[in-house]
């Protein structure tokens, strides 16, 4: 195998060669155990650990090696390797993991394109596609919309919901897919080219180990049905691991997300609310909320039916995510810098 195959490209060369890496090796992190790496180099895989320098520095999560990161390593014959330094990436796509305030998750690096999957016959829901659409743009990640078990619904609903998408989100792809006849297969496979990178997001159940293990040709993801008593899947993959299909493209399975908190929206709402936020620049006030002010010019297109009320009221509640989380964010790090004068002061004392 070559690097280009898995993705690796001349501006990851330039900086190799800028940084005097050439004495490193280079591989890309194909799965991730528990800060135990998976990296494929041309000379095969290796099960790699990262140095205790790196661990050491490290600020955040984002300083760790994740799924899609290119690294430059050195690899021993017995089969491990030893991460020195990840290069730069040019898209990560993180949320903000359940539970945890503003703890947050990185799902993949370098990832050219993110399929959205959705199963149309139950799983489907168009606010939720808007928050993986502001998901993508914030992490710099070409959207596609991927609607799996076409199989399952009548041509009707299948037009339902395609008008539905029309009338919210534009300028993305969308191809509708069954893993069961296989139609739309030939959209899929035309749609991926060689060498780039794309990862599949999506609810458990709806199917993505399984149109990964069609394209690849046999069957390298376990996959299981959905539970009968919930109507919802299992969350059968707990990993995520990348493979070449036969089609040239880069895939990344993930697990099933349970649910898409806004972490860093930075331009993520701009894009897929772009509408919206273009004419709240004509608002009479500043700060205006666009909730019920006078003059709001956001209101007034909802109002005259020109913007989808539902579209609005989504994008009302993930910006108060954002400020939520934007806000939490700073108080960290408030909390930090105090916490950094603190360990000064002492140090200054102690002399
Ligand atoms: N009818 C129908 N069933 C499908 C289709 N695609 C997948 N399934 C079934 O749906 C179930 C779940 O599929 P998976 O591929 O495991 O789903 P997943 O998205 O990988 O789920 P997690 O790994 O839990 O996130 C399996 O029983 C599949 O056979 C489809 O296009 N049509
Ligand atoms: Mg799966
Ligand atoms: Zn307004």
């Amino acid at each position: 195998m070559r690097l280009e195959d898995f993705g690796y490209n001349d501006e990851l060369e330039k900086f190799r060669n800028e940084n005097n890496l050439r004495s490193f090796e280079i591989g890309r992190v194909v799965a991730e155990h528990k800060e135990r790496y998976i990296v494929r180099t041309t000379e095969g895989e290796f099960e790699a650990e990262i140095t205790g320098n790196m661990r050491f520095t490290a600020e955040s999560r984002e300083d760790f090696p994740a799924v899609g990161d290119w690294v430059t390593l050195t690899t021993y014959d017995s089969g491990f390797a030893i991460i020195h330094t990840i290069l730069p990436r040019f898209s990560i796509i993180k949320r903000q993991a359940v539970g945890h305030s503003g703890e947050i998750q990185i799902i993949a690096a370098n990832m050219d394109y993110a399929f959205l999957v959705q199963a149309v016959d139950r799983d489907f829901n168009i606010n939720r596609l808007e928050r993986y659409l502001t998901m993508c743009y914030s992490s710099k990640v070409r959207p596609v919309i991927v609607l799996s078990k076409t199989d399952l619904v009548n041509e009707m609903r299948m037009n339902e919901i395609l008008d539905s998408i029309n009338a919210r989100v534009k300028n993305v792809p969308v191809i509708s897919v069954s893993n069961e006849t296989p139609k739309g297969y030939e959209s899929i496979n035309a749609f991926m080219k060689k060498g780039k990178t794309y990862c599949m997001l999506g609810s458990s159940g709806v199917g993505k180990s399984t149109l990964l293990n069609n394209l690849y040709g046999r069957t390298i993801m376990r996959t299981d049905k959905i539970s009968e008593s919930t109507n919802k899947g299992k969350h059968v993959t707990s990993h995520r691991e990348l493979f070449i299909l036969e089609n040239g493209g880069i895939l990344i399975d993930n697990p099933g997300m349970r649910e898409v908190g806004i972490a860093d929206a930075t331009n993520g709402l701009e894009i897929t609310f772009n509408r919206i936020v273009r004419l709240s620049k004509n608002c009479k006030f500043k700060d205006c909320t666009h909730i019920r002010e006078i003059g709001c010019c956001v209101v007034e297109a909802v109002e005259k039916g020109e913007i989808d009320k539902a579209s609005y009221e989504n994008y009302l509640k993930m910006e108060r995510e954002k400020a939520h989380f934007e806000s939490t964010i700073a108080e960290k790090r408030k909390k930090d810098k105090m916490f950094g004068k603190m360990v000064k002061n002492y140090k200054k004392d102690m002399k």
